[in-house]
C-alpha cells in the first residue's frame, strides 16, 4: 500500500503558514498516523532550515489538562523551535504573519549537555543551566484551531513564535509556582506550574523520551518550552501580553496595532 504523501502534506502546511491562510484538516483523509505525522513535521521544519533558519529548541504541547481540554486532544506532543520564531522579550509581533494567533504562559529551560542516547539522564540540575518565564504564540494552520492528534503533530504543534524572559539559576522547586497571563494589565489566565505534568521538570524527561523515538536529540544551548500552564488566549491587535511566573519573573510581548 502507498502511504500518505509526506512531502505533499508538509508543502500544504508550509504554504498555509507562509500565506497566513488556514487549511482544512488532513490526517483523516490522507491516513496520517502519529509516526507519519512526525515525518511530516520533520519535512515541514526542513523546509524552514533550507531557507536558512536554525533549530534552536524543542517545545512540548498538551502537557497540561487545561490545554488538553481546550484542544480536545489527550496526548503529550512535541515540536521544533527555530531562530526565526524567537521574539525578544518585550518585542512586538506583526499579526499579519499569523492566522489566528493565541498566547499561553510557559516555563523555558536552557539546556546543558545531555547524556548520549542510552546513557542515564543525570539530575535535572545537570541537564538544565537556567530557567525562565516564557510566552508561546501558537497559530494552528487548521481552520478554527480544530485538529486531531496527527494533524497537530504534522503542523509542528502549532508553533509560531516564542518569547523567553530573563534566565535565572534553577530554583529548588519548580513544581508549584503561580503562573499568570495578563493582557493589557488584566489577568486573563491563572495557573500553576503544577499543571505541567505535575512538575515541569517531568516535561523534559518526556521530551527526551518522545523526541528520541524519532531520532531527535536535544542539544546543549537549546531552549526547551515545557508546555503551557493554562489554556491559550487569542492575541488581538495592540494587546500587551505578560506572563508572570512566581520566583522566575516575567516575559512580555506586544501585538502591533
Ligand atoms: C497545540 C500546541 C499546544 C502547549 O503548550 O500545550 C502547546 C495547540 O494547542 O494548538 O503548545
Ligand atoms: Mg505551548
Amino acid at each position: 500500500m502507498i502511504g500518505p504523501d509526506i512531502a505533499g502534506i508538509a508543502e500544504k502546511l508550509g504554504g498555509a503558514a507562509d500565506n497566513a491562510t488556514a487549511i482544512g484538516q488532513l490526517a483523516a483523509e490522507t491516513g496520517l498516523d502519529v509516526d507519519a505525522a512526525y515525518a511530516v513535521q520533520t519535512a515541514l521544519v526542513q523546509r524552514r532550515l533550507e531557507r536558512g533558519e536554525r533549530l534552536v529548541g524543542l517545545k512540548m504541547g498538551l502537557t497540561s489538562k487545561a490545554k488538553m481540554a481546550q484542544m480536545g486532544v489527550d496526548e503529550v506532543i512535541w515540536g521544533r523551535l527555530t531562530d526565526l520564531m524567537r521574539v525578544p522579550d518585550g518585542g512586538t509581533v506583526d499579526l499579519g504573519a499569523f492566522i489566528h494567533p493565541r498566547v499561553e504562559p510557559e516555563v523555558a529551560f536552557l539546556l546543558d549537555r545531555l547524556p548520549e542516547p542510552g546513557e542515564p539522564l543525570g539530575s535535572f540540575a545537570d541537564a538544565v543551566r537556567a530557567v525562565a518565564p516564557a510566552i508561546e504564540l501558537i497559530d494552528s494552520r487548521y481552520a478554527n484551531f480544530a485538529f486531531s492528534l496527527p494533524d497537530v503533530i504534522a503542523d509542528n504543534t502549532s508553533a509560531a513564535a516564542f518569547v523567553v524572559g530573563a534566565w535565572s539559576p534553577v530554583p529548588d522547586g519548580l513544581d508549584n509556582l503561580g503562573v499568570l497571563l495578563e493582557i493589557d494589565g488584566r489577568v486573563a489566565q491563572v495557573g500553576s506550574t503544577a499543571a505541567i505534568l505535575g512538575d515541569p521538570r517531568r516535561a523534559l524527561d518526556e521530551g527526551i523520551r518522545l523526541a528520541g523515538r524519532h531520532g531527535v536529540r536535544l542539544r546543549e544551548g537549546w531552549v526547551f518550552l515545557a508546555g503551557a500552564a493554562t489554556a491559550a488566549v487569542p492575541l488581538r491587535p495592540g494587546a500587551h501580553v505578560r506572563a508572570v511566573v512566581e520566583k522566575l519573573g516575567t516575559a512580555s510581548l506586544r501585538a502591533a496595532a
